[in-house]
């Protein structure tokens, strides 16, 4: 059974209904580690009458996959295994994906729909900088534009003063990126003097990693788009899960016919009412390859209601993971909340660094932000007492700000890296 856009929600569920019993059953008969899990809990799949009955049913986590490296989540022989991607873990083995034929299929088909959601159309012409290799974005990103009837230009990340030449020279409609590495992008128009805001790319599809409102006025302004949110994980598809659409701009639509979301709390694993904030836990509809039946994302965001005429909830943009949360002398603290304090200060770009040490028996948080390129250099010291004033204000932390020239902080050509902590590991 398929879905179009406009099915009722009673539809969808019927259809999440029937898809997640064969999931269910597939992965309990195919993988043991789901066995082992279920029969520990007392459950196996019969145990689902509605819905609603998967919050009875275990949270896979990274630890499962860590466990069972490389292979021992795959739920078909490695002869029906088409693709393998992994994901470089910050700490030890990298996560492992495998997608049969099948999947790629759907794969494809989910990126063109959200290509599609997002403006694309058939004829127009995709930059794609996503890293190809291993990273799911590049391929992914590849194949829902070839689906969609798009002309894909596979650039890939870095090699900045390349892909402005590219981008001046093929004159594409799209482009895919990170948004950290699309704000990089946008520096070096202006150092090589071109106009960045009068290129000819029309939308902008960029995730991987959190950015903020502030991010997205830099950029539309910079490069002359429409950029949009774009929302997956590796675990369960690679990009492919979220798209913010262009007719319902502040929410990312979940394609909730491949994927079931649900919002816990982070330390108990209730699960939240709907609207309440709290860690995305996601299930696969579909995936035949390597289901993964409630995994625990660790991304920190709120389901909201579909937009008008359609049955799919959205969610918010991601705030951060519960794990990139850092506790300074006691507060908790996102990057993402300094990012927002800073588009407050229009004197300072949005490239900035994190950096937490302890000197002696108190956390110490120092910001380094660069200085926008008509800022005067005397104003520096004002400018930084300013920032710091407005983060012990909103956020509720004292931290040392250090206004940088232009250019000086290190851009990034995928994922941006913007945290460096180096207190003593406890
Ligand atoms: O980053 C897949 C992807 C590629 C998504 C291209 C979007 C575009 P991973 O490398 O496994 O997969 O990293 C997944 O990145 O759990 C989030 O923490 C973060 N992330 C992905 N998209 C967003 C986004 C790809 N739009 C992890 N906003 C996820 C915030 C995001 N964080």
């Amino acid at each position: 059974m398929r879905l179009d856009e406009a099915a009722s929600v009673e539809s969808l569920r019927g259809l999440q209904f029937e898809r997640l019993k064969a999931v269910l059953a597939r992965a309990f008969a195919q993988v043991p580690r789901y066995r082992e899990k279920f029969a520990a809990a007392g459950l196996d799949p019969g145990d689902l009458r509605e819905l609603d009955d998967l919050g009875k049913f275990p949270f896979t986590t990274k630890e499962d996959l860590r466990a069972t490296y490389p292979f021992g989540m795959f739920a078909v022989p490695m002869a029906e295994i088409a693709r393998i991607h992994a994901s470089s873990g910050t700490t030890g083995k990298p996560t492992v994906v495998g997608y049969t034929r099948s999947d790629l299929e759907t794969w494809a088909g989910l990126m063109a729909r959200s290509i599609r959601a997002a403006g694309g159309r058939p004829g127009d012409k995709v930059h794609n900088a996503y890293g190809y290799g291993l990273f799911t974005g590049g391929l992914g990103f590849h194949y829902g534009g070839e689906h969609l009837g798009a002309a894909v230009i596979p650039v890939g990340g870095g090699a900045t003063a390349r892909q402005v030449q590219l981008i001046d020279d093929f004159r594409p409609d799209i482009l895919m990126a990170t948004p950290s590495y699309a704000l990089t992008i946008a520096d070096e128009f202006a150092r090589q003097g071109l106009d960045g805001s009068r290129c000819s790319l029309r939308i902008g599809m960029f995730g991987a990693e959190p950015w903020s409102e502030f991010m997205r006025a830099e950029i539309e302004a910079r490069l002359g788009l429409t950029a949009l949110d774009h929302y997956g994980l590796s675990e369960l598809i690679g990009p492919g899960v979220a798209q913010e659409c262009a007719d319902a701009i502040g929410a990312l639509t979940i394609w909730e016919d491949h994927f079931l979301p649900e919002i816990v709390d982070p330390d108990s694993g209730q699960v939240l009412p709907e609207g309440e904030a709290g860690e995305l836990v996601l299930t696969t509809l579909t995936k035949e390859g390597m289901p993964m039946i409630r995994f625990r994302t660790r991304d920190l965001t709120r389901l909201l209601p579909p937009a008008r005429g359609r049955p799919m909830r959205r969610m918010e943009r991601v705030k951060g993971r519960s794990d990139d949360m850092l506790i300074v002398r006691g507060v908790n603290l996102f990057p993402s909340q300094i990012e927002a304090v800073l588009a407050r200060e229009e004197r300072v770009a949005p490239h900035y660094r994190l950096e937490l040490s302890r000197p002696g028996r108190l956390d110490e948080l120092a910001v380094v932000v660069e200085a926008r390129a008509e800022t005067e250099f005397q104003l520096s010291e004002e400018i930084a007492e300013n920032v710091a004033r407005l983060i012990k204000m909103l956020v509720g932390v004292t931290a040392r700000v250090q206004v940088a020239a232009p250019g000086t902080i290190a851009r990034s050509e995928g994922k941006a890296a913007r945290v460096l902590d180096l207190r003593p590991k406890q």
